[in-house]
């Protein structure tokens, strides 16, 4: 029985939610939609003998700025507008709102005017590279070219390469025509050059970087064929390339030549190709059947290696027995096998040497005090 009770109240709850939910869902739709607003965007003109796009211009808002134009539809009320003639003509665009039951309007301008000027064509290239007997098609040329004109939404572009032989050498002169709906023209002239073949990209796919902490810029790296120099961009899409680490990787290196855009595979080798750095003392004096510690003379970094992977070796002989200046070299190999080298003078010594010279200062000490007195005791007998 309790089970049956609470499964009745879970189950009103759920129903009250659902239809709690929707009402707030519903009312927040009513709300942004019960008041409109109707936006001119631009100035509306319009070429002689042409409709206005009014699509391009008008648009209907609710309260929460969304575009509900295609939600609502809109209606032009045109008064007097003569397409045939040049001028500015009133107009009105009505939208009725279906929610509140109400019609809203807007009145604006629609300027008919002559379209005297020309299309623009731009992104084309001066130059277009075939290899000898490809495919040709109008989409080679037509790839990236915009065309836009003042008045004509759509402006038509045509590309007339017929006088291009693709299977015979040579440069073409073509023509590009954009041409608008009132008939102005706009023609660009471009170079087709037919090739017997186009060189390869890189003069190198293999590429040395050295181990770094900061990444390297690889277009420094990364040579180009003479060919393309002068004209070509490259960009490179560095993905999980890892400076700091050595190893090989893979690096896709984009170049853009007219209208050619190839991508290429560089292996990129990170190597360590910079010999540790030594430094310490030049002269080193040891005492006879002493021990000698290289660490507590020197001192060897390297730009990749810690030091426990760095191979420290002494060239030349010593004999820590038998007194003497040696002259050796402390070398210093990392693992990558790049070698630094650092000379330097061991002198062994007698143990004794140094009783010697303290006999010599204390001998001497004792002579420059006993001449004091001398001096003292003269003055003294003087006075
Ligand atoms: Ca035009
Ligand atoms: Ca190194």
């Amino acid at each position: 029985m309790k089970t049956f009770k609470t499964t009745l109240v879970m189950l009103c709850v759920f129903v009250l939610g659902y239809i709690f939910i929707n009402q707030v869902d519903v009312s927040a739709e009513d709300t942004c939609e019960e008041q409109l607003t109707i936006m001119i965007e631009g100035d509306i003109l319009t070429a002689v003998g042409e409709s206005p796009n009014y699509d391009k211009y008008i648009k209907v808002y609710d309260s929460c700025n969304n575009d509900v134009t295609d939600i609502f539809g809109y209606h032009i009320v045109n008064y007097k507008i003569d397409l045939t003639k040049e001028g500015v003509y009133p107009a009105l665009v009505s939208v009725y709102n279906d929610s509140i039951k109400e019609f809203i309007n807007l009145s604006f301008e629609v300027e008919v005017k002559k379209d005297k000027t020309k299309p623009e064509i731009s992104n084309y290239h001066q130059h277009y590279y075939f290899e000898i007997e490809s495919d040709l098609s109008e989409a080679d040329f037509l790839k990236g070219v915009t065309v836009i004109d003042d008045m004509d939404d759509n402006p038509q572009l045509s590309i007339d390469y017929e006088s291009v032989d693709i299977n015979s050498e040579g440069i073409y002169d073509i023509t590009f025509t954009a041409e608008d709906k009132s008939g102005n023209i706009e023609t660009v002239e471009v170079k087709v050059h037919v090739v017997k073949e186009l060189p390869e990209y890189l003069e190198e796919d293999n590429i040395n970087v050295e181990v770094s902490n900061v990444m390297p810029d690889l277009k420094q790296f990364i040579t180009i064929d003479k060919f393309y120099r002068e004209h070509a961009t490259l960009e490179v899409a560095y993905g999980d390339f890892v400076y700091n680490k050595l190893g090989r990787n893979d690096v896709t290196v984009v170049i853009t030549f007219f209208n050619i855009q190839k991508n290429i595979l560089v292996n990129v080798n990170v190597i360590d190709s910079t010999k540790p750095k030594i430094s310490g003392e030049k002269n080193i004096k040891l005492k006879k059947d002493s021990l000698f510690y290289w660490d507590k003379y020197f001192t060897v970094k390297d730009n990749y290696d810690r030091k426990e992977n760095i191979d420290i070796e002494i060239e030349g002989h010593f004999d820590i027995k038998e007194t003497g200046d040696y002259n050796l070299v402390l070398r210093a190999t990392d693992s990558s096998g790049n070698i630094a080298r650092y000379p330097f003078t061991l002198t062994i010594a007698n143990k004794g040497s140094s009783f010697i010279v303290w006999t010599a200062i204390i001998v001497g000490v004792i002579a420059i005090g006993a001449g004091g007195t001398l001096i003292y005791y003269k003055k003294f007998k003087r006075d």
